[in-house]
């Protein structure tokens, strides 16, 4: 075995599949392998080139001002408006008959929002927010289900250059009630509720609730979803009766680079929500120009899909930002997966043709878990892309998704990022890359990430160690909304210069970057450190596991002994024999280290709303301790249920 006491990060998976793209897809992509030259032999230069691809009211004096690091200033000097760009520039182009949004609500009700119907819902919203007395640089909160009107609302605060925070829809009051009163916001746009597992979801008396502790809120804007019986406050006005009614004239007038666009709150895994702060300028040119570039969009023919709720940075980047600057056609889908049956998905991509489907694994393996036979039953040959973002996938989720739903011919991207980084740094072309099933790859062109050892040292090929990012990159966190400080120890305090995303990776022999899962849930098992990410693929890769999470718990011999939660798939109990099995084969695949103490079957595990497993939860009930903070989980029933699970002996 490789590893030895002083590793960083053990590095145990070997896998050597490759997918070169088709001659065919290569020959027309965007993007060229002549990108990374590019931008290799001038990075500023390449980002000024893709900052171009906007339209600005004036051009910046300086690409990047990196003389206070790390508060960076990108294209300063610089004026646009990002809602003018991802509308009025399109219909000004006369595409305004393209259809923005195929809207599909989850009981079924269809819209079709086109380029210049979208522009005019804006305008309208946008002169609303003035009328109620929002000025730039004022807070507006946005929590709704995923309506076109999510998407209108962000565009009108933007373009009257009012920083929004979106909180998911189905967040608790304290959750919603903390981030208001931290971004001090004046207003807030909701629906009365969104149809969510075949039922209507009421929002508003979460947001009556939350505003309780909320003073600075003067208005409430309601916009009219479901129709069900909600209270109604002196300070609520319904969107119809606003909205509806403005005028549709509204001149966007232009905005620093550095004007603040939105704050976004992302929990971490511990502590205070940290709000993490984007501006204008820099923020669109990389959300538009890694849109283009990883997906390939050709805007004329393509139908995207992104799959993300407009409360996750995944939804900001790349369901209104990155693709409604790039003129793009999508699909939006208010609904759950398996609602009203577990086809649903595919029956939305063979219905409207979609091209270009971006999800995370968290759906992937549930469909693995659904079977095979369900994609068969539907027209998937339109597709051509395959994105997934949010977690690691595991090889084998990674090579069904090819299979399953991209018939053997579509790119898989998989691509890394987070809330800080605004927009994807780490992932394949499609035109480009050889691809590697669970492994992101490469930076792209104009980003520099490296997986580095405890001193900051780039590690060799094949070595394990931390992820960071050595150069300034134009959507980058300006800072936490409030704390400086915490920026700063945050993400700056670790490695001299250095960003620290707070990720475990690896280089393999090529030197391309394999994640490891969080840092915080790297297991320390008899001196090794050993990550989350290899054991739980190693149990996916069992043809009867379809979902795993695993933990290290407190051993008085090895430090920490591995606890594996498994969902099971093609089988409907587990056995002793079965979980000798699976720890087994954990042992074959990546080594005796890597051997679970514990199997555990569940039915379902924590995650968050974006899809994330909750590991720490996990940890307290193998440490059989009380269990922690639920409040930003999707479901927050599922612990306990877990729980009730276990006492029923399923445990090895
Ligand atoms: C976009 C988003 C960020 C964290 C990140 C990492 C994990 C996201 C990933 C991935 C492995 C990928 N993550 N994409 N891990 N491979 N392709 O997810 O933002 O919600 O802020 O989460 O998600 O751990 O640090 P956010």
């Amino acid at each position: 075995m490789a590893s030895t006491p002083q590793e960083t990060l053990a590095n145990l998976l070997s896998e050597d599949r490759t997918f070169p793209p088709s001659p065919e897809f290569t020959r027309t992509a965007n993007v060229t392998a002549a990108a990374y030259d590019e931008a290799a032999a001038d990075r500023l230069a390449f980002w000024e080139t893709q900052a171009h691809r906007l339209d600005w009211s004036k051009d910046w004096d300086r690409v990047l001002d990196w003389d206070n690091p790390p508060f960076a200033k990108w294209f300063t000097g610089g004026e646009l408006n990002v809602a003018a760009n991802c509308l009025d520039r399109h219909v000004a182009n006369g595409l305004g008959d393209r259809v923005a949004i195929h809207f599909e609500g989850e009981p079924g009700d269809t819209r079709a929002v086109t380029y210049a119907e979208l522009l005019d819902e804006v305008k309208r919203a946008a002169n609303t927010l003035t009328g109620l007395g929002v000025e730039a640089g004022d807070r507006v909160v946005i929590y709704m289900p995923m309506i076109p009107e999510a998407a209108v609302a962000m565009l009108a605060c933007a373009r009257i250059g009012a920083p929004h925070s979106v909180v998911f829809g189905g967040f608790s009051v304290d959750a919603l009630s903390s981030r208001i009163e931290d971004a001090g916001a004046k207003l807030v746009i909701c629906a009365d509720g969104g149809f969510r597992k075949g039922k209507p979801l009421a929002l508003k008396p979460t947001v009556d609730a939350a505003l309780e502790r909320c003073p600075s809120v003067e208005k409430v804007l309601v916009v009219t979803r479901t129709g069900q019986e909600v209270d109604w406050n002196e300070r609520d006005l319904r969107w119809e009766d606003t909205v509806g009614t403005a005028s549709a004239e509204h001149e966007a007038q232009p905005f620093d680079a550095e004007h603040p666009l939105f704050i976004l709150y992302t929990s971490g895994t511990t502590g205070r929500p940290k709000g993490i702060l984007h501006t204008s300028g820099g923020y669109l040119t990389q959300a538009s120009y890694t849109h283009h570039a990883v997906f390939d969009l050709k805007p004329e023919t393509d139908v995207y899909w992104c799959t993300a709720d407009i409360g996750w940075v995944t939804g900001h980047s790349y369901i209104v930002y990155g693709p409604m600057s790039n003129g793009a056609t999508q699909v939006m889908y208010e609904g759950t997966p398996d609602t009203p049956h577990t086809g649903r998905f595919w029956e939305i991509v063979e219905k409207y043709g979609v091209t270009i489907l971006y999800t995370a694994p968290t759906a992937i393996r549930t469909f693995m878990k659904w079977g095979d036979d369900i994609p068969a039953r539907f027209d998937l040959s339109s597709l051509r892309v395959l994105g997934s973002v949010g977690e690691p996938i595991n090889p084998e989720a990674w090579v069904w998704y090819r299979e399953h739903i991209g018939g053997g011919k579509c790119p898989v991207v998989d691509t890394w990022w987070q809330t800080e980084t605004g927009a994807i740094m780490v992932s394949p072309l499609p035109g480009v890359t050889a691809t590697k099933p669970g492994s992101a790859q490469r930076s792209l062109p104009g980003i520099s990430v490296d997986v580095v050892d405890e001193q900051g040292e780039s590690v060799p090929n094949g070595g394990g160690g931390f992820l960071t990012i050595r150069e300034p990159w134009p959507s980058m966190l300006r800072t936490i909304w409030g704390d400086d400080q915490r920026f700063l120890d945050t993400y700056w305090a670790h490695f001299d210069g250095m960003y620290f995303a707070g990720d475990g990776a690896k280089k393999d022999d090529d030197g391309d970057v394999w994640l490891l899962g969080r840092v915080d849930d790297i297991m320390l098992v008899s001196g090794h450190n050993i990550s989350t990410t290899e054991v739980e693929s190693a149990l996916v890769g069992h043809e009867t596991v379809a979902e795993a999470a695993v933990v290290g718990a407190s051993d008085p011999v090895t430090g920490q002994g591995i606890v594996a939660f498994v969902i099971l798939r093609g089988v409907a109990e587990s056995s002793p024999e079965h979980v000798a099995e699976l720890r087994n084969h954990v042992a074959k695949t990546l080594g005796p280290i890597a051997k679970p103490r514990q199997v555990i079957v569940v039915a379902e595990l924590p995650k968050t709303r974006s899809g994330k497993i909750m590991r720490r939860l996990l940890r307290d009930i193998a440490e059989d301790r009380e269990i922690g903070d639920v409040t930003t989980l999707a479901d927050n029933t599922v612990m306990s249920r877990i729980k009730v699970g276990l006492r029923s002996g399923s445990e090895d």
